[in-house]
């Protein structure tokens, strides 16, 4: 079954970042996850447009960014220039006044436009927003941590958005506390990636390619 992985880079060991970006492209991973924070829209701080740069300039796989930054229209343009065709940029709808105007300049600058939705925002509220977009991040933890619990009740918003997608042309991509379980139940059901951290991808005892590996090997 056909899935992508992407590694939550701001879990990575930051004593040896381009080998730890090597190590997970060696090891089979799809795209790099960049967790942008504001300490205002979240929080935490997280990483930064340096820490941004450096992975763009090392990673050979694509950039996944998303941005937990109030008013992201403001600065946007640091990322887009720093972002080659084939990355993605999610922002928070909740975060901007005007989103859509927000992902229109990620549209015109050639990246890929993407909205992340809260654990507590419904589908509802960002229904037009889901013609306009290519990916969605559905958050299934509360957005500003790595390490926190799954929220149960995301569950039912999934499957309304999985059976959104097809007509409305976007993928569906998990983020926070993804288990193997998490993969095997929700992967059949149509998502199409999930976000990997501290709980199935970093600091454990074993090499990420074993760890990816089995991820892909699991029976489904
Ligand atoms: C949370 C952030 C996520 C985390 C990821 C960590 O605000 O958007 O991308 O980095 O969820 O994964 P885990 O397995 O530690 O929950
Ligand atoms: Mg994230």
């Amino acid at each position: 079954m056909y899935f992508e992985l992407m590694a939550s880079m701001m879990c990575a060991n930051y004593g040896n970042l381009e080998n730890e970006i090597r190590q997970l492209e060696e090891g089979g991973i799809d795209s790099f996850h960049i967790d942008i924070m504001d300490g205002r829209y979240v929080p935490n701080y997280a990483m930064s447009l340096n820490d941004m740069r450096y992975i763009a300039s090392v990673a050979k796989k694509p950039l996944d960014v998303h941005l937990m930054v109030e008013h992201p229209n403001n600065t946007i343009e640091l990322f887009i220039n720093a972002l080659r065709a084939g990355d993605t940029i999610y922002i928070h709808p909740e975060a901007e006044y005007h989103p859509s105007t927000t992902l229109q300049k990620i549209i015109n600058a050639k990246l890929i436009p993407g909205i992340a939705i809260n654990p507590g925002t419904s589908v509802e509220t960002v229904m037009e927003m889901l013609r306009i977009v290519k990916k969605v991040l559905v958050m299934t933890v509360n957005p500003g941590n790595a390490g926190q619990m799954f929220m149960p009740y995301v569950g039912k918003k999934i499957t309304k958005l999985l059976s959104l997608k097809d007509e409305m042309h976007f993928e569906l991509y998990w983020d926070g506390a993804c288990s193997a379980d998490k993969i095997l139940e929700f992967a059949p059901k149509g998502v199409d990636g999930f976000v990997l951290g501290s709980s199935l991808l970093f600091g454990k005892k074993k090499p990420y390619g074993e760890i990816l590996k089995g991820i892909r090997d699991l029976k489904f």
